[in-house]
């Protein structure tokens, strides 16, 4: 046997070598510019401009709190990898001046969350109308840095960025993921870190899907059992949980500070077994059913028939209007099998009504459609078959559609037979399943003007933890992602698989779990200390806005 204590000093000495070797023989070159998920609107690449980040560069941002906030989130982003102090300053103009600068220009024609990236022998200069366009910029500049930018410790590495521009906005305003923290509870750190692969995407929307037959997730002051009764299981018989206010609280922040707006979804009138333990007066027949930790849907439902019920709704609302800025309450609807008919319509015309009367604007899964219309009202579409009549009436009336193909993009459909967690029942979706598929014309009949986005759900009757999340959402989320952002003019599956392979050596290294899906072409080089790519040329796309 060696010394033991010899071995870190001869990895070492060993690392070091191969460092300066590789050095010697191939500095790292910068990606691609084009190399970025998901598909920028508009690359032009200008070799000239290529550039390292110093040592000594400041990021130098607008005075307003939207562009400092950003700059210290590119600060934070930057710091551990490079182990460099990048301070942030403010200018009224800034420059990069051998550094970074972020520019808050309310002129720019940009859009709501359009952003320009200028990379040239100069720094970097990202410019955007709003907070949302520069932080999509920041994520678009993390991407073109070698994948060790993603290492929680300070690598030897040169930061080389590629020279040029990225003139970008996204097709959708809605890009979401939903994540189902009912059937399993999912403590604050996992959604917060779900959070944060939602960001890096520039997915703007995290709906979270608080209440089903087997929890209650979210702390209601008025109904106080929901929560301490209906939040203590889960399916499987494990001991589920619940957010008190705080806490929803804190994740509504965190994600607002990453652009991303929270929808909270409170399923009525089935899929509510947990508030039916906790209060039986909710049930049809005044009895309390037993807990339910199995996986079966649609045999639950709150009494339509009881005034009580609406008492409940109105209070339960209202409470989670009040914890959420964003504009949206998504009331479920979905598998109320038991609820029929007139009975259900008449339901749910109610429900929007309150929560109209809240303020806010109703969302709801596509079985809401045969109820009338109300301003603003969304259908989430989760269909497996694009021809849907009752969900284009519903449009013709008024509706948008958010869309969320089961056979699409269901997070928690297998990837294929061998997959060791996740459902079947709409298929199976590889990722060139979850990518090959439109939003703007799926469903046959709905115009794309009608669409307001795209939504993945991961719904968790076998997802029991933080890395089967990342198992089922990586790398699908980002292939969701670019149907929400990119126009459709770039969707390309042969680019966007060979983009996304360079996706895999970031979540090594920042240590995320994925599926190595097999068609995908991962790399096999070691990513830590330093990735190495054979520079290519860049091919310009030029596309015109739709
Ligand atoms: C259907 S999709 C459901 C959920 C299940 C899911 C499993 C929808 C609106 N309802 O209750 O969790 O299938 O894939």
């Amino acid at each position: 046997m060696p010394l033991p204590t010899r071995e870190p000093e001869v990895a070492a000495l060993a690392r070091a070598a191969e460092q300066s070797a590789g050095d010697l023989l191939a500095p790292s070159a910068p990606h691609r510019l084009a190399d970025v998920v998901p598909a920028p609107h508009q690359v032009q690449p200008d070799p000239t401009g290529d550039w390292v980040l110093p040592a000594e560069a400041v990021i130098v941002a607008s005075a307003q709190p939207a562009a400092l906030a950003v700059a210290e989130q590119l600060a934070q982003l930057l710091r551990p990898a490079t182990g460099y102090p990048l301070p942030v300053t403010d200018a009224t103009t800034p420059e990069p001046a051998g550094g970074i600068a972020l520019v808050l220009e309310a002129t720019a024609d940009l859009g709501a969350e359009g952003y320009r990236l200028d990379i040239t022998t100069d720094g970097v200069r990202v410019t955007a109308a709003t907070g949302a366009g520069l932080f999509y910029g920041v994520q678009t500049l993390r991407q073109l840095l070698p994948a060790a930018i993603e290492s929680p410790e300070p690598v030897a590495e040169r930061w080389a960025l590629p020279g040029g521009t990225i003139t970008d906005a996204p097709r959708f305003p809605y890009r979401g993921a939903m994540l189902d923290v009912a059937r399993h509870f999912f403590a604050v750190p996992d959604v917060l870190r779900v959070i944060d692969h939602l960001a890096r995407y520039k997915l703007n929307h995290l709906h979270l899907h608080l209440t089903d037959d087997q929890g209650w997730r979210i702390a209601v002051d008025s109904w106080p059992k929901l929560t301490t009764v209906g939040g203590a299981t889960e399916v499987g018989g494990g001991p589920g949980g619940f957010y008190p206010k705080a806490d929803y609280a804190r994740i509504v922040s965190y994600a607002a500070a990453r652009h991303i707006t929270v929808v909270p979804e409170i399923d009525l009138p089935g899929h509510t077994n947990s508030a039916l333990v906790a209060y039986p007066e909710l049930a049809p027949d005044k009895t309390a059913p037993p807990p339910y930790t199995g996986t079966e849907v649609g045999f639950s439902y709150v009494d339509p028939a009881d005034e009580r019920t609406y008492d409940f709704v109105a209070d339960v609302l209202g409470e989670v209007a009040a914890l959420t800025p964003g504009p949206w309450l998504h009331i479920g609807g979905d598998e109320a099998f038991k609820v029929k008919g007139e009975v259900y319509t008449g339901f749910v015309e109610r429900v929007q009504r309150i929560v109209a009367d809240l303020g806010k604007t109703v969302v709801g899964w596509h079985q809401l459609a045969p109820a009338a219309h109300l301003d603003g009202r969304v259908l989430q579409w989760w269909g497996t078959n694009g021809e849907d009549p009752t969900t284009v009436d519903a449009v013709r009336r008024g509706a948008r559609l958010v869309v969320s193909p089961g056979n699409h993009a269901y997070l928690d459909m297998k990837y294929a037979p061998d997959t060791p967690i996740g459902h079947d029942w709409a298929g199976l979706i590889d990722v060139r399943k979850a990518y090959d598929w439109d939003p703007g014309t799926h469903v046959v009949g709905v115009p794309a003007e009608a669409v307001l986005g795209v939504e993945a759900p991961l719904w968790t009757e076998s997802v029991t933890s933080l890395a089967d999340i990342e198992l089922l959402l990586l790398p699908r989320l980002p292939a969701i992602a670019e149907l929400g952002w990119s126009p459709r003019a770039s969707h390309d599956w042969a680019s966007f698989r060979d983009r996304l392979a360079g996706q895999g050596p970031r979540w090594t290294t920042a240590g995320i779990t994925f599926h190595r899906a097999p068609e995908i072409p991962w790399s096999t080089t070691p990513t830590i200390p330093t990735q190495r790519n054979v520079p290519q040329p860049d091919t310009a796309t030029h596309l015109t806005p739709e």
